[in-house]
């Protein structure tokens, strides 16, 4: 049984076995820089642990001996956008897709082909062989997305990147950041200084905060980029504003000031809603923000505004989300703006409160999955677990995150209308990068699955072995993760 997560569209087994060795090349489709590109990082994945150079090499023809090669096939409408396919043969091994982000994938379908031992960034003794397969790849889901929340705690660029890294591994391709919170402000805005400096100074428990100069900001998107994950930044309002509110006393109804908040409650805060200055300054924040982001999305939070009344919510959630899509994006909400009347673009985000949700699928609205049963990784795995929450009542163990399906999350809502699938991790209770890689690891593999594998192919106990597998790939990676009981770690 091949170990992939996750697990792909079709696997045929041939006969022979292929072996890296010092002289294994890559070779590339001559004029074409994804590919390129593409065939460095691969060169640059293997290179640590087998301790061989990988050239990369152009070549029109892909059959030379001893060699991986990396093209783009004409349109092949079996993988669309994202598919790949993957032969593995005693001679050389071919990857092929349509499009660059289909090879991007494939990569990472190869890399889990060899020993775990490859992920080492360390010469290891290999040997370094693969048996021959045919793989056909393609996703279920266009939405296989993450959520970081940076608010709660800061994160570093390298730490951001290294979850990027993590969400390539399993073939995520959105990344969704969530950059404001009632704690803190994570991303410089030019006209609006004060955010940064007032906004941005602490994490919860007045643990150190931080943010991201626009500079930065565009490093990440960039990095995610290359990886074919598109960054959708978040925003969250009217509710979830104190870290502005704090920085500007304009923004407030009371026009003073609102004290640094560091606790955790949530539903206390409120933009103005009836001041032209509040949306003056949004314009100039999703204007800066939108000017960073090559993403189609921008999204607008909109959750918990237990402190908005109804009327000014609804108000507001039309403005704002007219102000979206007239800079050019796609606005995307948490299940609350379905209160409002939507436009027919915007994107509900589930997670919880299925009335609001139902208000989304009446309007005939697009949807991302975000169940809090089974997909936030803030929860926590049993009663032991030191990390995360549990308001949910109920722990989200790895069958949890793993057994579940789209398209029986919410009723009226067809799976024509399902984009699919997003996990959050917010991070009122994890600090570190360790703490980051105990609540992701091992759930993050089955929501890569839920969101990429059809759901015939997708069985828990057949499942719970490939997972396995995946312990020692984890470790080699220096991931911290859970180890739970439900697996039987290799
Ligand atoms: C809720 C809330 C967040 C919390 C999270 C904790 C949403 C969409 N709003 O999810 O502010 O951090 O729960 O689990």
């Amino acid at each position: 049984m091949l170990k992939i997560i996750p697990c792909p569209a079709s696997i045929s087994p041939e006969v022979g076995i292929f072996r890296l060795t010092p002289n294994t090349t890559i070779q590339v489709q001559p004029e074409n820089e994804e590919v390129c590109l593409i065939g460095q990082m691969l060169s640059e994945q293997l290179r640590p642990a087998t301790g061989y150079p990988f050239l990369v090499m152009e070549s029109d023809k892909a059959n030379g001996n001893g060699c991986i090669a990396l093209m783009i096939s004409g349109e092949d409408p079996a993988l669309g956008e994202e598919g790949y396919e993957l032969r593995v043969r005693s001679e050389r091994i071919t990857l092929a897709a349509s499009h660059p982000a289909g090879l991007f994938h494939g990569i990472q379908t190869l890399r889990q082909l060899l020993p775990a031992s490859i992920e080492m960034k360390t010469a290891q003794p290999g040997p370094w062989q693969i048996e021959a397969v045919t793989i056909r790849d393609r996703p279920r889901f266009g939405w296989r997305g993450a959520m970081l929340d940076v608010a709660r705690h800061f994160f570093k660029p390298t730490e951001v990147k290294r979850f990027i890294d993590q969400l390539a591994l399993y073939k995520f391709n959105i990344f969704h950041l969530h950059l404001t919170d009632d704690q803190g402000w994570r991303i410089a805005i030019k006209s609006w200084p004060k955010l940064t400096e007032i906004g941005a100074k602490f994490s919860v428990e007045r643990h150190p905060g931080g943010f991201y100069t626009q500079d930065e900001y565009r490093d990440i998107v960039e990095y995610a980029r290359q990886r074919y994950i598109t960054i959708v930044p978040e925003v969250d309002m009217p509710g979830h504003t104190n870290a502005a509110l704090a920085s500007y006393a304009e923004l407030n109804p009371s026009g003073r000031p609102a004290e640094i908040y560091t606790a955790t409650g949530v539903g206390f805060s409120t933009f103005a809603i009836h001041n032209e200055t509040t949306y003056k300054f949004i314009h100039d924040v999703i204007d800066e923000i939108v000017a960073l982001t090559p993403g189609p999305y921008f999204h607008i939070g909109g959750d918990e505004a237990h402190s908005t009344p109804d009327a000014d919510y609804t108000y507001f959630v039309k403005r704002v989300q007219d102000m979206v899509w007239e800079q050019g994006k796609i606005p995307v909400g948490w299940e609350e703006v379905a209160k409002a009347e939507l436009l027919p673009n915007t994107i509900v985000q589930f997670w919880w409160n299925r009335v609001w949700a139902h208000k989304g699928a009446e309007q005939g609205r697009k949807f991302i999955m975000s169940p809090a049963s089974h997909t936030y990784m803030d929860m926590k795995y049993n009663a032991s677990t030191i990390l995360g929450q549990d308001w949910i009542n109920k722990y989200v163990e790895v069958q949890d995150a793993y057994q579940w399906d789209p398209s029986t999350v919410l009723e009226g809502v067809p799976e024509a209308n399902i984009l699919g699938v997003e996990a959050p991790l917010w991070s009122e209770t994890t600090a570190t990068t360790a703490d980051l890689d105990y609540m992701i690891f091992p759930r993050l593999p089955g929501y890569a699955e839920v969101g990429w594998s059809r759901l015939k192919s997708r069985n828990w106990s057949e499942y719970k072995q490939r997972l396995a597998a995946h312990g020692p790939r984890l470790d080699a990676l220096g991931i911290n993760f859970y180890r739970s009981p439900q697996i039987a770690w290799e």
